[in-house]
């Protein structure tokens, strides 16, 4: 797809900004969409500023059942949190509507634009700097689990088709060895055998779930440090962003995914692996602070889980970045050549450091347990 510089002065006048626009500059880390923060310069007032964003084709196929599934859920959540007394523009992401009145604005190249307002007075953190930053993560997606306990789960489309199933996950990689289109496989063996070590453990969750033992909720399935606003005075979680894979799945996953990106003092894509390791203290934060959030509504199984769905979500967000390195870095942004390799080593740094250190993870979650 063309750069989406390409269309952004058409874009631009698709919406109504209500003023006028003064400039739209690219922002932010995220690996998946192209988005930018727009200026606008009301006369009676200081600049207004949006979040302008160009789905990424590459993840989403349908975007009008992406847009479906956002604006059903930013509706609840706005109502929740109004009925709990909370500032609704600030804790809760709102579509902007394109001027032709659909909830998205489809370009001349065929790419799909949303606008959000932009939620000011937050910060948004590429690492957990402090165990309180952490925690108050925790809380964030914990709460958000919480308040949409009760969305009607089957009306959610599946944005990305297999999202978290780990098996698929295994079989693309797989496929993908066997290609091996663009010769990398040599680079990468014990990267490759990593993974072909670990093909049982990539059927723990899902086997769980088919027993009856994990019930399907739902969930951001996304929850990256980066993807919760906190509050730039009091360190306390705002918003929930980032809503493209909210979809039915396990509550393990949102708790997997943030012990991922988070219990650890490296970007993802550190290259100096002995940087890389696994803050058990961290992963203790974060449990209390996420079961807290969820006010007490996981089950004893769940709890038990735990563990299972941070090693899992490590792991397979490391094989998803080996299967993209494989095939050419067709999914994940890079800035730079190998970046998907270096991302992949990370994450199978955390699993082995985890796998060291199970029992003590076990322990942990199990204080939580209900006698
Ligand atoms: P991606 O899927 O590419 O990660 P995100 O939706 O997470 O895209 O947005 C990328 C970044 O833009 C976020 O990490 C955050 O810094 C910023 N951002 C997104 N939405 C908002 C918003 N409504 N207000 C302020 N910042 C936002
Ligand atoms: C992507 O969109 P972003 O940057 O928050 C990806 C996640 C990965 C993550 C790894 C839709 O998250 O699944 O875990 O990168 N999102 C999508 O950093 O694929
Ligand atoms: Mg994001």
């Amino acid at each position: 797809m063309a750069q989406a510089e390409q269309t952004l002065q058409e874009v631009l006048e698709a919406f109504d900004f209500g003023a006028p626009v003064v400039g739209a500059l690219r922002y932010g880390c995220g690996h998946i969409n192209d988005t930018f923060v727009v200026h606008t310069q009301p006369e009676d007032c200081c600049c207004r500023r949006f979040i302008l964003q160009r789905m990424s084709a590459a993840a989403f196929k349908r975007p009008d059942q992406l847009m479906e599934n956002i604006t059903g859920v930013t509706e609840y959540l706005g109502k929740q949190i109004q009925s709990q007394g909370g500032d609704r523009s600030r804790e809760a992401m709102e579509v902007i509507s394109p001027k032709n009145g659909q909830p998205y604005y489809t370009d001349s190249q065929g790419g799909a634009w949303r606008l959000y307002p932009f939620v000011e007075h937050t910060v948004c953190h590429q690492a957990a700097d402090s165990p309180e930053l952490f925690a108050a993560s925790g809380r964030a997606f914990g709460r958000f689990q919480q308040l949409l306990k009760d969305y009607p789960a089957e009306t959610l489309y599946e944005t990305i088709p297999h999202f978290h199933d780990t098996e698929d996950r295994l079989a693309k990689f797989k496929a993908a060895v066997e290609a091996d289109k663009l010769g990398r496989v040599k680079d990468c063996q014990p990267e490759i055998d990593f993974v072909l070590a670990r093909e049982a453990d990539c059927s723990v969750a899902l086997n769980a779930m088919r027993e009856g033992k994990l019930p399907v909720r739902v969930t951001h399935n996304d929850t990256k440090l980066n993807n919760v606003l906190m509050d730039e005075a009091t360190g306390e979680g705002v918003c929930i962003i980032d809503l493209d894979t909210v979809m039915p799945g396990l509550v393990i996953y949102d708790f997997g995914d943030s012990i991922r990106f988070g219990a650890n003092h490296c970007a993802e894509d550190e290259t100096d692996l002995s940087k890389v390791s696994l803050d058990v203290d961290l992963f203790t934060t974060y449990t209390a602070a996420f079961l807290e959030g969820t006010g007490g509504s996981l089950t004893n199984d769940e709890i038990a889980y735990l563990p299972w769905g941070a090693k899992l979500m490590t792991l397979e967000c490391g094989i998803r970045f080996l299967t993209d390195y494989l095939v050419g870095d067709e999914y994940f942004h890079i800035s730079r050549e190998k970046q998907n390799l270096d991302r992949c080593r990370t994450q199978f740094k955390l699993v082995a450091d985890m796998e060291a250190r199970w029992a003590e993870l076990e322990a942990i979650v199990k204080q939580y347990q209900k006698a």
